[in-house]
């Protein structure tokens, strides 16, 4: 049995929920209040963060690290690209995605400037979109999934237009056809 420590707000649990969607797994939640948090979520994580993920006896934080686990032990569909570049650049996009969450956040804690900042780096993800379907080159996978949980919050949330980067609206709505993605926009709208 899977279990997710989970919260809806949580953009990096949704990366979680999705990458679980799209490999049809069944499990279970359980719901952390992340505004009292309860004490025994440092055993499963001594980060005291959310997602984590439990199989069994095995304990996972940290959501690009759960989604490997996953993509490894349940490899259907797959959700890297099958050429070792691509999937390289895959990855190098998931381990520098703190160069859209570090403007993200810097929004969301009202920074001056932030907003110019979050707006360069959205600017760079159309850039890429622009020459390629999806992050990850011609595949949809495991870098999109890193990636949609904060452009829908941006967008959604926050009042942030996307309407300025067209191939990253083009790309948003090839994702929301998708009902791992689709299932987030509900999400979404209910926080
Ligand atoms: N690097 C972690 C970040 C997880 C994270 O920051 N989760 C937030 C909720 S969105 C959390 O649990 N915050 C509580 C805290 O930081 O104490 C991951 O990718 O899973």
């Amino acid at each position: 049995m899977i279990t997710l420590y989970d919260a809806d707000r949580c953009p990096y649990c949704a990366r979680v929920r999705i990458v679980l969607a799209e490999k049809g797994l069944e499990y279970e939640t359980v719901v952390i209040d992340l505004d009292d948090r309860p004490a025994w979520i440092y055993e499963k994580n001594p980060l005291g963060r959310v997602p984590v993920l439990e199989e069994d006896a095995f304990v996972l934080p940290e959501s690009a690290v759960i989604d490997e686990y996953i993509e490894e032990r349940y490899p259907d569909p797959p959700l890297w690209p099958a050429d070792p570049g691509e999937r390289a650049l895959a990855r190098l996009l998931v381990f520098r995605f703190d160069q859209l969450s570090r403007p993200y956040y810097a929004v969301r804690r009202g920074e001056e400037g932030a907003r110019e900042r979050l707006d360069r780096a959205l600017a760079d993800v159309d850039a890429l979109l622009e020459g390629q379907l999806f992050l990850s080159g011609r595949e949809y996978g495991l870098a999109d999934i890193a990636y949609i949980p904060w452009i829908l919050r941006a967008r959604d949330r926050m009042d942030i237009d996307l309407a300025r980067f067209p191939a990253l609206v083009d790309w948003v709505s090839r994702l929301v056809e998708r009902p791992a993605i689709a299932a987030e926009l509900d999400v979404v709208a209910a926080l």
